[in-house]
């Protein structure tokens, strides 16, 4: 006699495989949601011009390879320490807002190891603060960058800060220059976003003074002996502004400081970096050098 094996109906097998390929799909969905949720809220690089970073010092700079590069979004572009100043180096970024910082990534990609080997920035402390630009600061990290490459890491919990200082204690073994071409910064808002100062105001930049005014988003202005103007838009508390003169014309980032004292920014001829524009905000009464009624605003 042959003792049949209980099996599975057909029908039974088809509801066990419909039931798992359904929760098979639930799952899809709901790690699908978890993963559009995490990018909806963490957002991009903070550690941008464009995204409101900006730097308030550095203790050396060579020539066209000026701190704020590192924020540019670009590793083709960076600092550079000056001829022979190695290390320290010193370098304090302001955020337009406290964030809580969950990484930061350091960008040694381009640097010129070919002509000047070793001279990819190494070990850098990254000191944070939420008090000031000036004081509050904790270390929070000690890191090591990698010669050539990039290195992205994370940091403790519960990691506030406004202000970044970053303090570059070596390099790969150059004796002349240290470079660092990126950085990257990773995290959330918190706290109460801040309002953006109005930018009115003269500023004793490295292309005269410059003057700019505010009508909401707009911003316009004149420069140097008043017949270069710029104009474009404010998008948080970064201006975007066309600049023209007799000489030619492009684009520049431009962010004043959280306490209202100093701009800084990018300019750009087509769409390659030039320099710096920076400079302190003139303690006395704007004055425009042009007749400002003449310059259109955005979009005009
Ligand atoms: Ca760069």
């Amino acid at each position: 006699m042959k003792i049949s094996r209980p099996t599975a109906t057909p029908i039974g097998t088809s509801g066990f495989r419909h039931r798992l390929f359904e929760a098979l799909c639930l799952l899809i969905v709901a790690v699908c949601c978890m993963v559009l949720a995490w990018s909806q809220t963490r957002g991009g690089d903070l550690l941008d011009l464009e995204a409101g970073a900006v730097i308030l010092s550095a203790t050396s700079e060579y020539e066209s390879w000026p701190a704020l590069a590192l924020l540019d979004s670009n590793a083709y572009t960076g600092w550079a320490s000056r001829r022979g100043r190695v290390a320290p180096n010193t370098i304090v970024i302001e955020l337009p807002h406290v964030y809580a910082l969950e990484s930061m990534a350091f960008d040694n990609t381009r640097t010129q190891e070919i002509d000047y080997p070793g001279i990819s920035a190494r070990q850098v402390e990254v000191w944070l603060s939420t008090r000031g630009p000036e004081d509050g600061f904790e270390l929070v990290a000690t890191v090591q960058a990698t010669q050539g490459g990039r290195e992205h890491f994370p940091l403790p919990l519960g990691t506030e800060a406004r202000w970044i200082k970053l303090v570059i204690n070596s390099n790969w073994g150059n004796d002349q220059f240290t470079e660092l071409m990126e950085l990257e910064g990773y995290g959330e808002a918190v706290g109460e976003i801040e309002t953006a100062l109005p930018v009115l105001g003269t500023y004793l930049t490295n292309f005269g003074p410059l003057y700019l005014e505010q009508s909401g988003d707009r911003v316009r202005g004149c420069y140097d002996d008043g017949s270069a103007v710029v104009t474009g838009r404010l998008d948080g508390r970064v201006m975007r502004l066309d600049w023209r003169e007799k000489s030619g014309f492009g684009v520049a980032l431009l962010t004043v400081s959280s306490g209202g004292d100093f701009l800084n920014g990018l300019w750009y001829e087509g769409s390659e970096l030039r320099g710096t524009w920076r400079g302190p905000r003139d303690p006395g009464d704007p004055k425009p050098p042009c007749e400002i009624g003449q310059v259109s605003w955005s979009g005009e």
